[in-house]
């Protein structure tokens, strides 16, 4: 209780950077910055193990897919709800929040869809799916990943900094704001995020990637656009060094406009790192650590989620699979639903 009445009189980033330098197992703070994962459908509904993983460890759940395009939206008269009904219930159940991922993307596109063309039609089915899919979840799906991925990948070196997808193509940079306004419209309690990834390490391409962000948030908030919050998503790269610096002035800028930050989908990329578990599991936590720090530095996070919660179910493999041929290990629990260090990580800075 004196930990806590001492804490409460600091600012809220050192709040963050406390608990990141201190972790406390002796005297219990309460646990405040809510922590969640990203949630596969398949062993939702098949494997207890993961729901017991997912009800002991998180506040806060998000459907890895479910209310991507492709899925919610197979064909233009069509809204399919199942999975993210379901994420609900299960969330509502055991007392946990749900977010929404995501309303406008550049990937996960139903064939239908990747074929709108023209600034009417585009801005028609934008503004039809935002209000559909928002309006079945209001007051009940409470932070929005509302577009996601805006940013290309090399925007420096570009005369456009936006990355292509339909609506960019059809609606120029207006199809991030005319996102916000539809959303706020619908649901005007709703956090509504902007979400991105790679603006973390010390890389020119990140560094760049990280001012044209700023830059959108920039010409958003001047347009009164209806921006809450920047999601980073975290996908950190083993071997790299995180920004710390860069990245602070980032969050700092943000909050100054009154734009918050929270982590959307954190985890490691452990292709280059060490071989033997204990020391990549140490290497994960220590890049995680200097992530978090560097935000709580700038604002504090609202949330903080994985993208998964156990080793078995990760999308990393995919893209990052080790050339040792050694299974990855980017998240908090191993395969047997052990904590592993990062999950110490994330606990030392909730509170
Ligand atoms: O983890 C997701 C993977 O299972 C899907 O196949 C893929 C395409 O829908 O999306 C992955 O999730 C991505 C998220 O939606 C946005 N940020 C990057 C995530 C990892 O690629």
């Amino acid at each position: 209780m004196l930990r806590r009445t001492v804490l409460k009189g600091l600012g809220a980033a050192s709040l963050c950077r406390l608990a990141g330098q201190a972790p406390s197992s002796t005297v219990a703070a309460p646990l405040e910055i809510p922590y969640g994962a990203a949630v596969q459908d398949g062993p939702l509904r098949g494997n207890a193990a993961y729901r017991d993983a997912l009800t002991s460890h998180c506040q806060l759940l998000v459907g890895e897919g479910g209310l991507k395009w492709a899925d919610v939206r197979p064909a233009p008269d069509l809204f399919v709800f199942d999975q993210p009904d379901r994420l609900l219930a299960f969330a509502a159940e055991h007392g946990m929040r749900m977010r929404g991922h995501t309303l406008a993307w550049y990937a996960a596109m139903p064939d239908w869809a990747l074929a709108i063309r023209g600034a009417d039609e585009a801005e028609r089915e934008l503004t039809h799916h935002i209000e559909t899919v928002v309006a079945r979840y209001r007051g009940r799906i409470p932070s929005w990943d509302v577009v996601n991925e805006p940013i290309a990948e090399n925007p420096g070196l570009l005369s456009y900094p936006l990355r292509e997808s339909v609506w960019q193509e059809a609606l120029g940079s207006r199809y991030v704001e005319l996102a916000l306004q539809t959303a706020a419209r619908v649901d005007p309690a709703a956090q509504l995020v902007v979400n991105e990834y790679d603006v973390e390490m010390h890389d020119p391409a990140h560094r760049r990637k990280r001012g044209a962000l700023l830059d959108l948030v920039k010409a958003l908030k001047d347009n009164d656009a209806p921006l809450h919050a920047i999601g980073l998503q975290g996908h950190l790269r083993g071997g790299m060094e995180v920004d710390r610096d860069g990245l602070s002035a980032f969050v700092s800028e943000l909050a100054q406009m009154g734009v918050g930050v929270l982590v959307t989908e954190m985890d490691v990329i452990d292709k280059e790192l060490p071989a033997p578990d204990e020391e990549r599991d140490q290497a994960v936590a220590a890049l995680a650590r200097d992530f978090l720090s560097a935000i709580c530095d700038g604002a504090r996070p609202t949330a903080i989620l994985t993208w998964g919660i156990t080793d078995s179910y990760t999308w990393v493999p995919i893209w990052f699979s080790r050339d040792d041929g050694r299974p990855n290990r980017p998240l908090p629990l191993d395969v047997n639903y052990r904590r592993k260090a990062l999950m110490d990580v994330i606990d030392s800075f909730r509170v």
